[in-house]
């Protein structure tokens, strides 16, 4: 089946706005960049990307009869936010697990921002001591078996939805309405900038533009940018994802080896922690554009477009598409960066 005839359940207001950034593009001097903005795409809890992906997994969840939402993410997930958004919208449970991704001492990191969005929502938020990993984890497995024993039906979401077979194609249907914007403004974006790290998103782009390249549409790069320092692992594990949603598609063929494009340097010491350039990245889209960046996600991904216009891989021959995916709830818990 084709993007456009798999079941979806709208969560967002729409196609999400496609602004330019001049004053942005004027300081590093190359291309004309221009931002689409899934951090404001959606009046579920602020949206973001988890929520596009969700509207092709929520046929599937309300299909299966399931009364709870079970899912994973590092204590400041936005993925875990956007889940219990999405279930208290279609009137479910969501059971959370919260795991220490990341050793950041801020003494409210496990209190404001997107876990207390959460609990406001009414999630069963329970915290985890482990660390960082984008695979399937045992306190999530924990948790399913936890919900069944409590006579609950669990339905089961992994990490950044990025594992479900359905995990890809909200951002297959990124890709169509991109070109649909483009025919509206005559624009054409030659190059995405998107951030990567349990990798649905970016997969979910790639097979999306394949589909639309297939069907005689123009040729262009999405460029992920890693922000878990374990390049590696993403490019196999984007690669598989992308595989899976070529599959649900409907694209008739495997994804190319040269149409995952994800970069490393950006990422930061690790995942969650950010350094020079990501700090730098986003006081500067602050101040020249009054748009808001996180420190775990776009605020690498920023980071990966100045260093590639810096570098002279990105120049003005190019039309730059940044995809805001969201995340700025976590600038509570890292507030002493901008002290
Ligand atoms: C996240 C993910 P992917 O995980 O699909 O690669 O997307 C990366 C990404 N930007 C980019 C923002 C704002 C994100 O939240 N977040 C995760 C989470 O738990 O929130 C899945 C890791």
């Amino acid at each position: 089946m084709a993007t456009r005839d798999l079941p979806r359940h709208s969560l967002t207001f729409g196609p999400s706005p496609i602004h330019e950034l001049p004053r942005l593009a004027a300081h590093l001097g190359g291309p004309r960049i221009f931002a689409k903005r899934e951090d404001v795409n959606s009046g579920l809890a602020f949206g973001g990307n988890k929520t596009r992906k969700m509207e092709y997994i929520v046929p599937d969840i309300l299909e299966s009869g399931a009364d709870t939402l079970v899912s994973i993410g590092g204590y400041q997930s936005n993925h875990t936010r956007q889940v219990a958004a999405v279930a208290a919208h279609l009137g479910l449970k969501a059971r959370l697990v919260q795991e220490r991704w990341v050793d950041w001492d801020d003494p409210v990191n496990d209190k404001v921002g997107n876990i207390e969005l959460s609990r406001i929502m009414g999630a069963d938020v329970r915290l985890d001591d482990a660390g960082f990993d984008i695979g399937i984890r045992d306190s999530w497995q924990q948790a399913l078996t936890e919900v069944e024993e409590a006579g609950g039906k669990p339905y089961p979401i992994p990490a950044g939805a990025s594992e479900h077979p359905l995990g890809g194609v909200g951002f297959a249907n990124w890709a169509h309405e991109v070109v649909a914007q483009e025919a509206e403004t005559g624009e054409f974006f030659d190059t995405i900038i998107v951030c990567v790290v349990t990798g649905s998103t970016q997969a979910g782009m790639i097979a999306g533009f394949a589909e639309i390249e297939d069907a005689g549409g123009r040729k262009r790069r999405v460029i992920g940018i890693d922000a878990s320092a374990t390049l590696e692992k993403t490019v196999d594990q984007v690669t598989r994802i992308a595989n899976t949603t070529a599959e649900k598609i409907g694209l008739g063929r495997e994804i190319r080896d040269d149409e995952v494009d994800i970069r490393s340097g950006w990422a930061g010491p690790v995942y969650g922690i950010p350094d020079e350039t990501t700090i730098e990245a986003i006081r500067t889209t602050g101040e020249l554009e009054g748009v808001i960046l996180d420190p775990v996600y776009e605020g690498k991904s920023m980071a990966g477009l100045f260093g590639l216009i810096r570098g002279g891989q990105l120049t003005e021959e190019n039309t730059v598409l940044y995809a805001h995916l969201g995340g700025q709830l976590a600038l509570n818990a890292y507030s002493s960066i901008f002290e």
